[in-house]
């Protein structure tokens, strides 16, 4: 890894502050230092745990002056602001990106070896916080990397759950969820601001009053009230001094116990109160893409909002900027719906809380908000019963009533009185039941609503939104996703970082478009040598990790293809596993068959109540269990699941990859980030017309990639003519023969029961059109082990791969979101040391 020249260099001639010199010598001794004031341990008696925190300390105290001279500027020029809202973060491990975007990785590698220990394993130690579920969670901490390294003003708000996403063990095949403690031995990443905290108000009632001008107001009479504690952690830029600022909220009783309940002598009484309270933030909710309709829930994204919006309003206030401003100050972003109250609690904070008339309040609101909606799932979208909101949150279904009344007044001026349409469109569900329709006060509250694809966001506009895009088209626009190559290729990958380095220079690391230049050596036999040898040396890595998680030996030799995320039908790992299947069946009729060998990797984890998503898990394990211990197969086939699939599980996976699988039923995955990041990693992609997958494969070439299956169109127009699973199960033999054998139970030891609601739902229902996708996919998995055995061709492909990866850089993505919605611009830090030139 190329090393920046950053200042206070160790040049041994003068003495560096311990808490911010990056030199060698400077570094060993801040480290000791902090093993016995923090940790209060010496040498001997240190534990990895303990070497990990003084480490973690040591590079705290470096991000700590960039953290606070940020701030200072920031203040000083009352910078407009991104405020990036999300019920999830998926920060994943602090430590190492730390290191990499202070760019002291190779100097504090060198100080621990000096001192005899491995930073490798100092960075194993630390527990990631694992608050997000998946894609969604993940992109927010991606966005956070590429705004500090644009040097825009940024501050994300979330929620500090106790309890992150669940730790995944394999019990007999089957997953089993353990809470994920992560906080248990302390987070030194955090600072607790309880300065800071603000009151939340839930339930109760609401009154009418008259202001001092006597105007009617509305006061809201709440039930009970939570305290909201930030705690921030900071957000370093990629070789820049910019730190911004993640702000997560934890709840709180507002006293410790409740004095009146305690003088009548009810202590336990009182006690619950706290422990009710506290419940708000203990534990992020492990579903992904569904909504369950939990008050609690309910109450965490109306919590996590309101604190976030009261935090803004405070710094106007501290700023001395009248709150008329709020939009040129702030530009919120609403990750998916899931902050979408946002919108009616602006409202009642300017108007209940400072006075404001509708509005005014309404356009500062308005001009305030973008929503990025992240699925077109419809069980995805959210929409509260009117019963549990009004019982929550009664002000805010008063102020959602009125914006949807005034809403659909313009929709009747512009459309006229077409009922269908605005019952389509009201902010009401009154369908079946009463409902909320969270989306539609997204939409109606925003003036910019994106989606995260180009096939995603034409779909938004021409099925989920239409009815909103004919009525304000120019709100729509779409953004596609990116990722940080900061953590998905240069920590993950440092040997591919140095061969591309020591190509084309570091440039492209905060220009990721610059990796073209490695195309010219995409036929040199050296560089392709050095490729491939990068290539076998991450897969031995991984091969390592498997055995040593799973027992499986697998061979490095042979083609990893790889399928990691979350478990889901309408991603179908169980087409994957018929592909498997369908390999076991042609090795097995013919035994001395002459295939390309292949390891198939599996990972991710089930929401604990998806019954179907839990035995596609267990199928995948039944398989294996088959598959791996028939001498017949040996070497050719191995099936592996590696539990407990995170961000830091997933680090030496994507740099391990021959193959990506992304084969999602065309239209039903929103954009997909995992693609990128194997094919920055030297990946080729399986993968069908879904997502960001057509913009990979624009980018790197169809000749690069391998594409098969229905597209959105076909599955649509299969769909109306009448879908008939059954028929393509019974005229295809290879397929038969794969049903027929989990049906009868080969994989699960004569038992033909265990599989029957996973085999009935294919042969029946086929939501996700796996038996129509089927052929084309085993034919292009076929073509897929052709060009494997040419090594050149292959090699080709992959350097290929990389280097047009250019464009799915977040730092793209951002600049996009800064352009087209936020309108904001950088805010370059210096230190102070830089400004007065000396050291
Ligand atoms: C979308 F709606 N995504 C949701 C959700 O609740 N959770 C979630 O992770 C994902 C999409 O499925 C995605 O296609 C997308 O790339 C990601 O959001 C970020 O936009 C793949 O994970």
């Amino acid at each position: 890894i190329q090393e920046p020249q950053l200042q206070g260099q160790d040049t041994g001639m003068q003495c560096e502050d311990d808490r911010t010199g990056i030199g060698v010598e400077t570094l060993k001794r801040a480290f000791l230092d902090n093993l016995f004031y923090v940790q209060g341990k010496f040498p001997a008696l240190a534990t990895k745990h303990d070497y990990y925190m003084a480490l973690a300390y040591t590079v705290r105290d470096r991000l700590l002056q960039r953290w606070v001279n940020t701030a200072a500027i920031y203040t000083q020029q009352g910078s407009r602001t991104v405020a990036y809202l999300s019920a999830e973060f998926l920060m994943g491990p602090h430590l190492g990106n730390n290191l990499i975007n202070l760019g002291i990785y190779n100097q504090v590698q060198q100080a621990m070896t000096e001192l005899k220990l491995d930073l490798k394993e100092l960075l194993a130690k630390e527990e990631e916080p694992g608050l997000g579920n998946g894609g969604l969670g993940r992109l927010a901490a991606c966005y956070l990397d590429s705004l500090a390294s644009l040097e825009i003003p940024t501050l994300g708000y979330g929620i500090r759950y106790e309890f992150g996403i669940f730790d995944q063990l394999i019990r007999n095949g089957w997953q089993v969820e353990k809470t994920d403690k992560w906080l248990r031995y302390g987070n030194p990443w955090e600072i607790a601001r309880p300065e800071w905290a603000v009151s939340v108000k839930f339930g109760g009632r609401t009154e009418a009053h008259k202001n001092a001008q006597g105007r009617y107001r509305v006061r809201w009479i709440p039930h009970k009230v939570v305290l909201g504690i930030p705690y921030d952690t900071p957000i370093l830029g990629y070789k820049v001094n910019t730190a911004n600022t993640l702000r997560l909220w934890k709840a709180e009783a507002p006293e410790s116990f409740d004095f009146e309940a305690f003088n009548r002598g009810n202590y336990y009484g009182a006690v619950d109160q706290k422990v009710t309270s506290e419940n708000l933030t203990k534990v992020l909710y492990p579903n992904d893409e569904t909504y369950e309709g939990k008050q609690l829930r309910l109450e965490q994204q109306y919590f996590f909002v309101s604190c976030a919006l009261q935090d803004m309003l405070r710094i106007m206030l501290r700023q001395k900027l009248p709150l008329e401003q709020f939009h040129e100050k702030f530009a919120v972003q609403l990750n998916d719906t899931h902050p979408a109250i946002a919108v009616a609690e602006l409202m009642r904070l300017l108007l209940d809380e400072h006075d404001m008339d509708w509005e005014p309040a309404w356009e500062i609101t308005q001009k305030t908000f973008g929503y990025t909606n992240h699925t077109l799932l419809p069980e995805a979208l959210e929409k509260w019963s009117l019963k549990l909101f009004s019982s929550l949150l009664p002000r805010h279904l008063e102020i959602i009533y009125e914006i949807n009344w005034r809403f659909l007044e313009q929709v009747r001026h512009k459309f006229g009185t077409d009922e269908g349409r605005i019952g389509r469109l009201s902010l009401i569900d009154e369908n079946d039941g009463k409902f909320v329709r969270m989306a539609h006060l997204a939409c109606v509250g925003s003036h910019k609503i994106n989606g995260v694809a180009a096939l995603h966001s034409e779909l938004l506009q021409k099925t989920t939104l239409l009815d909103f895009y004919e009525f304000f088209p120019e709100k729509f626009t779409n953004i596609t996703n990116g990722v940080t190559p900061r953590r998905w290729i240069v920590l993950s990958n440092p040997k591919l970082t140095n061969l591309i380095t020591s190509c084309i220079g570091d440039n492209w690391i905060k220009h990721l478009e610059d990796v073209q230049r490695i195309e010219t050596y995409a036929e040199d036999p050296g560089f392709q040598q050095e490729w491939q040898q990068i290539k076998r040396e991450n897969k031995v890595n991984v091969a390592e990790i498997l055995l040593d998680r799973t027992g499986v030996k697998v061979d490095p030799d042979s083609l990893f293809d790889i399928q990691v995320k979350r478990i889901h039908q309408y991603k179908r790992q169980h087409l994957n596993i018929l592909h498997a299947i369908t390999l076991y069946n042609q090795i097995k009729q013919n035994p001395n068959l002459d295939i390309t060998p292949r390891t198939l990797i599996f990972a991710g984890k089930a929401a604990p109540g998806y019954y179907i998503a839990k035995l596609i898990i267990k199928l995948i394990n039944s398989v294996a269990e088959v598959v791996n211990k028939d001498p017949d197969i040996g070497d050719r086939l191995k099936v592996v699941f590696l539990p407990d699939y995170n961000v830091k599980n997933s680090q030496p996976i994507y740099p391990a990859a021959d193959l990506s699988e992304q084969i999602s039923t065309a239209g039903k995955e929103a954009s997909g980030t995992g693609n990128m990041k194997f094919a920055m990693n030297g990946a080729l992609t399986i993968g069908t017309l879904d997502g960001t997958n057509i913009e990979i494969r624009n980018a790197v070439g169809a000749e690069n990639f391998f594409l098969f299956g229905l597209t959105t169109e076909d599955v649509g127009a299969l769909r109306l003519t009448g879908y008939r699973p059954r028929e393509y199960y019974k005229e295809n033999p290879q397929l038969k023969q794969a049903i027929d054998q989990i049906a009868s139970g080969y994989f699960s030891h004569g038992d033909r029961s265990l599989f029957k609601p996973l085999v009935d739902l294919l042969l029946d229902k086929d939501p996700f059109m796996l038996m129509a996708d089927y052929q084309p996919y085993i034919d292009c998995q076929q073509q897929v082990s052709q060009t494997y055995r040419d090594r050149d061709r292959w090699l080709q492909m992959s350097i290929l791969n990389t280097a047009r990866m250019g464009k799915f850089s977040s730092d793209r993505a951002i600049r996009e979101y800064c352009q087209q919605i936020w309108k904001v611009q950088p805010v370059p830090v210096q230190l102070a040391a830089e400004k007065t030139g000396d050291g």
